[in-house]
């Protein structure tokens, strides 16, 4: 099937080859034979980015000319992966400089392979955040992204000795062609200081803050292509520098330690993303991060609207902002005080601006993930903003007391400041006090936040306020950059590539279930999938695993209510009951790979005890002569973007296996099921849409329901439930050190037991060990499981990102497509 790539003359391959030789020899310093792959990548990216920034630069202006509504998705993570494939991608040019680098004596997949990945993020967030730019680009609606250049992304995992170490993410070592810094956009960031009140001549009251510490927030743009449009838009991330590089006056006094440490300080603050998935933690730091990108976030968009010329009141005709969870909520005091303190408009009317301008997306119900700063904390660094928090809750305290009058428990349960000592502020209230909409990120998560999180706010704001915006992916990325193969036999399908923006099309492959030459295409692009992270596997851990063998995968951020103990559990249970099989019998068995990867928190205890029990695990049984090829486990070091583009094509069954209720989305799920993987999971986040989706018979699902998950907890804890035998004997294996030392793992099996089984691990057991074995038996069957898989890619549809966007933009942002035309 030919390749097909747009736009691009025959007579292009001699421009993109001299552009790429002029980026060689004068932006790299190259000469020819010093001419390496990496400096050919680069030289690449360098030529694919002047052509970004000339669409970037006609994107913006046209959208400044309309004046159209803009949408800020403000987010402190962006998990980018690498920007060369995608970028090519979208522009239609890759075949195109396949051949010129060929021509040039470089292979594209050597030169691909030298980008490092941009890991802002943590994980589900901050990819989601990635795929919805993709998706407001491809789709054309004139938004930006706003973040946080972290200089140390998120950390790189090693595995020694089974244990995870973490190593600095040192992304920007080599020059990054994907960000232009703008020297010429930075404002001021105050922390600290004190305010003084005063009345001016009108009586009207004045705040000013003043004194503290300025540091200064510069702009480095990231230009974000559509795939297949003119329009590239944006992601503004602001790094903390110090605009007086030294205090001049200490510096002549000798002082050079003293001098270069304000520098010191003001760079530290973007230096390194808070490596926690779902966690908060209480750092200064981390409030001042959010702080900085909140500020110059306000102050930039501001900066923007003011030069339309137009009046207040039009700012949410021009500005939607999107709150991406909690950590950009300090956006909120900050618009209100620079509306207030700074532009002189009165409380009321910048208050209305507030609320028009807002909508927060809830990710998480997890209480441990619940961002509360502590009020003196606050006080401390925010002065000015503690205050008008304080203003704002008290006045919408005040309305719901007028509505609801002589309840002062619905008023204390509602309120922003959380008593105690010290007090706290529930960032999740005040996002939702300031915001139009608030929105979950799967039916089922939103529908639990409004009976837990958000039901006292309900009946003051009416449910309608709070609304469902289910996850979606890139098909770009997760289907055509990562399976390049499957994407090929898609558009023989459908018969163009418009399926790339409306996955609605893959509908069509339904007609080819039953079309034997078709099954066996579709099978054989998946084994040449495993053969690549068979390949994959084995230049990384240096295990060899049998690519013909039952791919089995679970990988996202190692935590406890995701599971990956039950699973590895099961997996000594099907090694216990492997060699307890007659030699004839295991003859019968399936071969199978167990794979793992994800990164534990660093100081997440007992998720590093998961992974070490992994390893422990792997590498009794791999060694094991008698089990052999029936059963290996491996887990793949240091998961991000590009780990997964090729392990998520590769897989047979995937495992989503939270604690029901637990997982608000998901969207590994959808990347799985979009590459025709089918799943195994528990009946919680996204999971329970996909199988509405693609229909039961497609998705394994087992364990217990939500709504049952608050009783079996209190059953477990104040009287733990007999131990069901599987599970006992598992355990006993462990603690008979059938894997290695069994005081090392006693802290985690701890967790089943006196630790109260919080996620229910015994629970759900049985029923997992059954779902494990209703798989067996599907795949025994390898027409209905071709059947199975293609199914799976075909009704995936909903789990688009544009799906997700155009629902954003029309019911929430209210935002329009606005393409760029093309030059005559
Ligand atoms: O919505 C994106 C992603 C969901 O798919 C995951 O289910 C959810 O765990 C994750 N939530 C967070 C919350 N972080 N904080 N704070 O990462 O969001």
């Amino acid at each position: 099937m030919e390749e097909f790539d747009k736009t691009e003359e025959p007579a292009d391959v001699p421009n993109i080859q001299k552009a790429i030789i002029r980026h060689l020899s004068t932006t790299m310093v190259k000469i020819p034979r010093q001419v390496d792959s990496l400096a050919t990548y680069l030289a690449s990216a360098y030529s694919v980015r002047d052509r970004l920034i000339q669409k970037w630069n006609e994107t913006q202006e046209y959208h400044e000319r309309l004046q159209v509504k803009r949408v800020y998705y403000m987010s402190m993570e962006f998990l980018l992966g690498r920007s060369l494939d995608n970028s090519l991608l979208a522009l239609g040019l890759k075949k195109v400089y396949s051949n010129c680098l060929e021509g040039l004596g470089f292979n594209m997949e050597d030169c691909l392979e030298e980008e490092l990945n941009a890991g802002l993020g943590n994980g589900g967030l901050g990819r989601l955040a990635a795929c919805y730019v993709d998706s407001l680009a491809t789709m054309d609606y004139p938004g930006w992204g706003y973040g946080l250049r972290y200089e140390y992304g998120m950390f790189k995992q090693k595995i020694v000795d089974g244990y995870q170490k973490e190593v600095p993410d040192n992304w920007l070592a080599d020059p990054n062609p994907w960000e232009l810094p703008r020297p010429d956009i930075c404002y001021p960031v105050r922390f600290y200081g004190h305010v003084t009140n005063s009345h001016d001549a009108n009586g009207t009251e004045r705040h000013v803050w003043e004194g503290g510490q300025v540091f200064e927030a510069m702009a480095y743009d990231v230009p974000v292509p559509g795939y297949d449009t003119n329009n590239v838009t944006n992601i503004r991330l602001w790094s903390c520098k110090k605009s007086d590089l030294f205090d001049l006056g200490a510096f002549n006094d000798g002082h050079y330690e003293h001098a270069m440490s304000s520098k010191l300080q003001a760079e530290n603050l973007t230096a390194v993303l808070y490596p926690n998935d779902n966690h908060m933690v209480g750092k200064e730091l981390r409030l001042k991060q959010e702080f900085l990108f909140a500020s110059a976030t306000l102050q930039d968009i501001i900066a923007r609207f003011k030069k339309t010329g137009r009046p207040w009141p039009d700012f949410p005709k021009l500005v939607a902002i999107q709150l991406n969870d909690t950590h950009p909520t300090l956006g909120v005091p900050e618009l209100q005080r620079l509306l207030v303190d700074e532009e002189g408009l009165t409380w009321d009317e910048a208050w209305d601006i507030v609320n028009r301008t807002f909508s927060f997306t809830n990710h998480t119900v997890l209480p441990e993930a619940m961002e509360r700063w502590p009020v003196p904390m606050l006080e401390k660094i925010l002065p000015r903003h503690m205050s008008i928090i304080y203003d704002m809750n008290l006045f919408f305290l005040q309305k719901v007391e007028k509505k609801f009058p002589n309840d002062r428990d619905l008023l204390r349960r509602i309120s922003a400041i959380e008593e105690g000592s010290p007090q706290n502020v529930r960032m999740a209230f005040l996002a939702c006090i300031a915001s139009h909409t608030v929105n979950g990120v799967a039916e089922i998560h939103s529908n639990i936040i409004k009976k837990t999180i958000f039901r006292d706010f309900i009946p003051y704001f009416g449910s309608e306020k709070f609304v469902n915006k289910t996850n979606g992916i890139a098909p770009r990325r997760w289907l055509h950059q990562a399976n390049p193969q499957l994407s090929a036999l898609i558009t023989e399908v459908v018969g163009d590539k418009s399926w790339i923006k409306d996955l609605r099309l893959l509908k069509q492959l339904e007609d080819r279930i039953g079309d034997r030459d078709f099954e066996q295409r579709w099978m054989t692009i998946k084994l040449d999938n495993k053969r690549r992270l068979a390949a994959y596997i084995e230049k990384v851990c240096q295990i060899k695993v049998n690519p013909e063998a039952f791919f089995d995968v679970q990988v996202k951020r190692i935590h406890e209510y995701k599971r990956q103990f039950m699973n590895i559990l099961g997996v000594i249970h099907r090694y216990n009951t492997l060699r307890a099989m007659s030699e004839t019998r295991r003859k019968n068995e399936t071969p199978r790979v167990v794979i793992f990867s994800g990164k534990a928190a660093s100081g997440y205890y007992i998720a590093k005890l998961i992974i070490k029990l992994i390893n422990s695990v792997a590498a009794v049984v791999n060694e094991d002569p008698a089990i052999g090829d029936l059963l290996k486990v491996v887990f793949i070091p240091d998961y991000n973007v590009s780990v997964a583009e090729v392990i998520i094509p590769a897989s047979d069954i995937s495992q989503h296996i939270s604690t029901a209720g637990t997982e608000a989305s998901g969207t590994s799920n959808m990347k799985f099921v979009l590459n025709g993987g089918v799943i195994l999971g528990t009946v919680d986040g996204a999971n329970v849409e996909i199988c509405e989706e693609i229909g039961e018979d497609n998705i394994f699902n087992f364990g217990c329901l939500a709504d049952e998950v608050e009783d079996f907890r209190h059953t477990q804890r104040y009287r733990p439930v007999s131990i069901h035998p599987s599970l006992k004997n598992v355990l006993t294996s462990i603690e008979s050190g059938t894997f290695g030392d069994p005081g090392v793992f006693a802290p985690l099996l701890e967790t089943l037991r006196s630790g109260g089984d919080v996620y229910l691990i015994s629970i759900d057991f049985p029923s997992y060990l059954e779902a494990l074995k209703a798989v067996d038996r599907a795949y025994r069957d390898p027409n209905a499981w071709v059947a199975r898989s293609i199914r799976c890619t075909a009704h995936l549809a909903k789990f688009s990102s544009d799906r997700a966007i155009h629902e954003y933009a029309t019911e929430i942002w209210n935002v329009k497509p606005c393409p760029v035309p093309s030059k005559p």
